[in-house]
């Protein structure tokens, strides 16, 4: 008898941005690079001032709701500290 075809397919990849402003501070971006994007300090600087000099920058590639969760999780934290920091999700 012949075998079914497996017919899963890798999910789709998302990839969450980070935008810059002009109120949020550097240290705090660096902080959530490093917290919720598990990047090294070197990396998250190099990601932040990437942010800060061309206005958005990728900080992972992740399955949708993996992406959507991060971007949810780091707004929240930037409103909860007072901070304007915004975050988009796009397909990779
Ligand atoms: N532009 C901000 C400042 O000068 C720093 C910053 C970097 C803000 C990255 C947001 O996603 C950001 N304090």
């Amino acid at each position: 008898m012949e075998e079914a075809k497996p017919k899963l397919k890798p999910p789709s990849m998302y990839k969450v941005l980070m935008l810059n402003d002009d109120y949020t501070p550097m240290d705090f971006v660096v902080e959530i690079l490093e917290d919720f994007f598990n990047l090294g300090r070197e990396q998250a600087t190099r990601v932040m001032l990437t942010v800060h000099t061309e206005g958005k920058a990728v900080c992972g590639v992740y399955p949708q709701d993996i992406a959507e969760t991060k971007a949810t999780q780091v707004v929240e934290y930037a409103r909860e500290n007072q901070h304007p920091l915004m975050c988009q999700v796009e397909q990779a």
